[in-house]
């Protein structure tokens, strides 16, 4: 039945000319359903206009061209809004390096019909990174810990960006107020829909470093992911609190007359 769900697969690029044509045959070979949307910032090695070729000649590939690089987070929030807008039903998000291996989109599908966001993960069956430093490697492992610890959220790779979504989740997961853009994107995503009492399945993934292209890491996404962590867990919080004070306030109001 969950092979009926109208599937999109939505991919970020920025000069991503060397993989996306291998990623998209590959996709379309597990998954012939699914359509799939590029959101390109303008890559300079031409990415957007290979795609938008693509789009021409197969009705399955759409592409969101944007003027300049404005960051992984906003791609997705804009990827996720023209898929609400045009009514697809699960909502797969996946690197455009090849990092995520498309032959598991059936099994993230599949999981979709007892949870609600299907996690494919890094490190719930050990530690599952093929060809990246060791430094890298514990980076990412330790911003995954203090990002479980810290937001509560039961979640082992909670930055990991393979992901797959029911509608109703994104539809209320307010998008607009989305400020984070790259690690912390995939944290505050997760945040949202644990918190708002969503199913998250993890399911294990081999992740694979990149052989064509470069990372568009940065200091800074590290530093966003830093302090955006701990705000999350506050403004959990005080909304907490607020709640609290507005119904002490109505009973009292009530007790009072
Ligand atoms: N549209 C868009 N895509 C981006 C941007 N930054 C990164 N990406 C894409 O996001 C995905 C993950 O980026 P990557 O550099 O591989 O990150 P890493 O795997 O953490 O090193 C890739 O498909 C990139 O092309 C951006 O600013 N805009
Ligand atoms: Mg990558």
């Amino acid at each position: 039945m969950i092979q009926q769900l109208k599937t999109l697969i939505i991919t970020p690029t920025y000069n991503e000319r060397d993989n996306i044509e291998v990623l998209l045959s590959r996709i379309h070979e597990v998954a012939p359903q699914a359509h799939v949307l590029v959101v390109d910032d303008n890559s300079p090695d031409g990415t957007g206009a290979y795609v938008k070729e693509r789009s021409a000649e197969d009705g399955w590939v759409h592409l969101i061209e944007r003027p300049e690089k404005q960051g992984l987070g906003t791609a997705y929030c804009r990827g996720f809004t023209w898929a609400l807008e045009n009514e697809y039903d699960a909502i797969i998000q996946m690197d455009a390096d090849l990092s995520h291996d498309p032959d598991q989109i059936p099994d993230l599908l599949r999981h979709l019909s007892d949870y609600d966001l299907v996690i494919g993960s890094r490190y719930i069956q050990g530690v599952n990174v093929v060809n990246w430093p060791l430094s890298r490697l514990v980076l990412s492992w330790s911003a995954n810990i203090y990002a479980k610890v810290i937001t509560g959220v039961p979640v082992w790779d909670l930055t990991g960006g393979y992901k797959c979504w029911r509608r109703e989740v994104l539809a209320n997961l307010d998008i607009p107020s989305i400020k984070s853009e790259g690690y912390s994107f995939q944290i505050e995503t997760t945040f949202r829909a644990y918190n708002q009492g969503y199913r998250i399945k993890e399911s294990p993934i081999v992740f694979v470093d990149r052989t064509e292209g470069a990372s568009k890491m940065s200091k800074g996404i590290i530093y966003e992911a830093v302090w955006m962590v701990p705000r999350l867990r506050l403004s959990q919080i005080a909304r907490v609190f607020r709640r609290i004070w507005f119904k002490s306030k109505e009973f009292k109001g009530k007790a009072e007359s």
